[in-house]
């Protein structure tokens, strides 16, 4: 059974999964009106996940005797000025999850909650790789600078970096 403590930073949670599929959602249609396939397929299939981050702490709150509210979101901004910037803002939003996560594992301990703090040990792990990833796009940018054949071969190849090859990328 979940502590009213838990089950409220739990939720807390579940809205910023939603937030974040909601950010990646418009950095995906962004992207794609601009014409930048290969990033908007990245972005879709990242909203995609975050959506399943979500999913999965609902599930968990409900099983747990817990009741996984569903809360109106903030709206997340239409225009993201340059490829380099979006990026650099999913690197930030991950930062800011991560240390979400942080304060939710922390709540867990302060409530003896052991089972809920297993639980999250794969959003720790998680966050983990979803970091590496964006500081292996933003190092991929960074090397590319203005070179045009650069930036077309980076929007071809963006859509197969996954959370698994940047985390082994970091691990070489
Ligand atoms: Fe849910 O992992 Fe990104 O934010």
């Amino acid at each position: 059974m979940l502590s009213k403590k838990v089950e409220k930073a739990l939720n807390g949670q579940i809205r910023i999964e939603a937030e974040s599929s909601q950010v990646y959602l418009s950095m995906a249609s962004w992207a794609e009106v601009k014409g930048l396939e290969g990033i908007s397929q990245f972005m879709y299939k990242h909203s995609d996940e975050e959506r399943m981050h979500m999913l999965k702490l609902i599930k968990f709150v409900n099983e747990r005797g817990g009741h996984a509210t569903i809360s109106d979101l903030k709206a997340p901004k239409t225009d993201f000025g340059t490829f380099q910037k979006m990026f650099q803002e999913l690197y930030d939003h991950e930062i800011f999850v991560s240390k979400s996560i942080n304060d939710l594992v922390h709540v867990t301990l302060e409530e003896k909650d052991y089972a809920t703090h297993n639980f999250l040990q794969w959003y720790v792990a998680e966050q983990i790789e979803e970091e590496a990833l964006a500081r292996t796009i933003l190092d991929k940018i960074n090397l590319i600078g203005n070179d045009k054949g650069g930036l077309y071969l980076f929007d071809r190849d963006v859509q197969q970096i996954t959370v698994e090859s940047a985390a082994s990328d970091t691990t070489e």
